[in-house]
């Protein structure tokens, strides 16, 4: 008998970690076995505006008219440069859009979603899920809050649950306190370092332990930001006395209540790490699980360091990059960045002179915004060396695509700025002091309200000249004769399928247009190929599609053709995007086939959808070296249905008629 979410416990009568607490308190069907489908009640949802376009634009397809989450948030900060016309066009789409569907809209210049979220709106025990991968940070207050496809926000904002594997329970336990001039963004890479980009996969991280006492939410929340790049499903720390200083310094005391795992919880795995033997360390290019020690790579010259991202962009990271660089001045090879993560820090800063200091030393000072993380500006120069506070150094994601990104801490940053090459924080003598404000300054008037439920019908959604129409997908075909178009190996990132970068950035609402860019850093005209070929497979090794939520990385080379991607696994994010856009995920059953399977080769398979839906393992035909490999479906019953369909979208349509 499948459990009911509020009886789970009583019937285990087993003690829980405070992931199962959430997900019990949320579970509105399937068993908490680990790795069967559970779909989940879903209280908050994030997008912005590098997703929040395609989910809005699914939103009305799915025909619904108002959100019936308890909030919705649609920020701007992805794409806030204004070159062209796009980008503001997209703004007041979704503007009015969110005014119209009953969600509340983030203007540019307000700050980066989860910096925000965190701020504003984070709530111990609450579910949230957010069209942007990094929707883990979250986790830092006690909530469950994981990252899906645009899609799959949409349909949460209509009230309807979200879906996916009960993931197991990896306990990260913290013993010890960190030494002067080590910081969370060195726990967050000792994580990776010990993980790498895979062994998070399945799991959600538990944080508990002796040292969280010493972690302030500040420093959780990087560690729960970059969760995501081990695979994970999320991050969750205890909500206990540090959380509730957050929310009193937020002004939110009342949203804070204590939320902890039971003393006897049983965990699938356990890492421990002792934060006193954590030193600063770096993520070398093009991985963030290239983790060395910054000692190891003192002398590295660099030519810009770029302070900011969801990861490192609080009032503490920044002020103590300021407190470091005061009084002293950058060299003129280096170009230094700083990118405060909301207004709120970059008004605290500027009423604390820090904002003099910074821009004293020679700091650029930039937009409240995600910016240089993603290429939206900043792009190094051919060649660079970027040392950035973000989270990702995957090729060709700061807009150069002969750039190497050194991912480190704002301590870490700031001392190589003023070296002009990586050097260890540590030998800058003691430590800075950065005194904690008791409140912060609180003004949520970026925060655009929805039109009254009354009144919304009225709302005129302003739909400007780059807002396409979304294309519509038919059912799978039955039987398929197509090339292998591309070979590529393990760990393909989403940055490899759709490239980050201002110019394609700013084309995310209109898909004819993105598609262009389809593994376009591999193969600059690869959309040509693809749309000649109409249908078409991409091999891949293990963990394919790791990195970004973005769902254009499948919906794209579903629109240019292709039928399916054949790799060892997928990403979690990715594999369901792919299902929700009907392009198929296929597994190899022998690995060793991935070896004589080349590009070019043409493969075979007919009764396709019956094999598809039987879930077996089925064979294809490689026709080129005449020889057959197994494959399975890496979907769910529920997830076979939509791809049979020709995507989500397809299904609804389907059963709504
Ligand atoms: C990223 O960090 O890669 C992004 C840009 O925030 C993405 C979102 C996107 O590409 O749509 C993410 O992390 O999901
Ligand atoms: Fe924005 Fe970078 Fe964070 Fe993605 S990782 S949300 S681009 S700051």
């Amino acid at each position: 008998m499948p459990f009911t979410g509020a009886t789970y416990r009583q019937e285990l009568a087993m003690p829980s970690t405070l992931t199962e607490k959430i997900i019990s308190e949320h579970l509105v069907s399937g068993e908490m076995k680990p790795g069967a489908e559970i779909g989940i009640r879903i209280d908050q949802t994030l997008a912005h505006d590098a997703t929040g376009q395609m989910s809005v634009l699914q939103f009305e397809a799915l025909g619904k008219p108002r959100a019936r989450t308890k909030r919705s948030v649609i920020y701007a900060d992805h794409n806030i440069l204004q070159v062209t016309s796009h980008n503001a066009d997209d703004h007041a789409f979704l503007r009015t859009a969110a005014s119209r569907f009953g969600m509340v809209f983030s203007k540019v210049g307000n700050g980066i979603c989860h910096q925000l979220n965190l701020e504003r709106f984070s709530s111990p025990g609450e579910t949230l899920l957010g069209a942007d991968s990094h929707t883990t940070t979250g986790g830092a207050v006690g909530a469950l809050s994981i990252g899906a496809g645009g899609l799959d926000v949409a349909v949460a904002m209509g009230g309807s649950p979200f879906f996916l594997n009960m993931p197991r329970i990896m306990a990260v336990t913290l013993t010890g306190r960190l030494r002067p001039w080590s910081t969370a963004k060195d726990v967050a890479l000792e994580i990776l370092r010990r993980l790498t980009v895979s062994g998070g996969r399945g799991h959600v991280l538990e944080f508990r332990g002796e040292a969280l006492d010493g972690l302030s939410l500040t420093e959780r929340a990087v560690i729960a930001n970059m969760s995501i790049e081990t695979g994970a499903f999320t991050a969750v720390f205890p909500s206990d006395g540090r959380t509730r200083e957050f929310f009193a310094r937020q002004g939110r005391e009342g949203d804070w209540k204590p939320l902890a795992a039971d003393p006897e919880a049983e965990y699938s795995s356990e890492i421990a790490i002792d934060l006193g033997e954590v030193v600063p360390l770096a993520a070398a290019p093009h991985s963030p699980d290239n983790v060395k020690p910054v000692s190891g790579l003192k002398g590295v010259k660099v030519d810009q360091v770029a302070i900011g991202s969801c990861t490192n962009s609080s009032f503490r990271d920044l002020m103590t990059a300021a407190v470091i660089l005061k009084g002293k001045t950058v060299p003129p090879r280096v170009s230094l960045i700083v990118a405060p993560g909301s207004r709120q820090v970059y008004w605290e800063l500027a009423r604390r002179g820090a904002l003099a200091d910074l821009i004293a030393s020679g700091a650029r000072i930039v937009e409240a915004a995600c910016g240089f993380c993603n290429g939206v500006g900043q792009a190094p120069r051919t060649d660079g060396i970027s040392l950035r506070t973000s989270n990702r150094n995957f090729p060709g994601r700061s807009g150069t695509p002969s750039a190497g990104l050194y991912l480190v801490s704002p301590e870490t940053a700031a001392a190589s700025a003023l070296a002009g090459e990586i050097s260890d924080p540590r030998e800058l003598g003691d430590p800075p002091a950065v005194e904690i404000p008791d409140l912060f300054h609180i003004d949520d008037s970026m925060f655009v309200q929805p039109a009254p439920e009354a009144e919304a019908p009225d709302v005129e959604i302003v739909r400007g000249p780059s807002i396409a129409p979304l294309p519509l997908f038919g059912p799978l075909a039955d039987s398929v004769e197509a090339p292998v178009m591309l070979a590529l190996g393990d760990n393909v990132t989403t940055d490899d399928i759709l490239p980050a970068g201002a110019h394609i950035l700013a084309l995310r609402s209109n898909i004819p247009a993105i598609s262009r860019y389809i593994f376009s850093n591999i193969e600059p005209d690869f959309h040509l190929r693809q749309k000649e070929s109409g249908a078409g497979f991409v091999t891949g090794g293990a963990n394919y599609g790791q990195g970004s939520s973005r769902e254009h990385a499948a919906l794209c080379p579903r629109y240019l053709g292709l039928t399916g991607v054949i790799a060892e696994s997928f990403a979690r994010i990715h594999q369901a995007n792919l299902c929700n856009f009907g392009l198929l995920p296929l597994v190899f059953a022998d690995p060793k086939d991935r070896r004589w399977l080349l590009q070019g080769h043409t493969l075979r398979v007919e009764g396709l959808r019956s094999k598809v839906k039987a879930g077996a393992h089925f064979a294809i035909l490689d026709a080129t070296a005449m020889r057959e490999f197994e494959v399975r479906v890496d979907a769910s019953e529920r997830q076979v249905e939509m791809l049979l369909a020709g995507g989500l979208l397809a299904l609804a349509g389907r059963s709504r008629q």
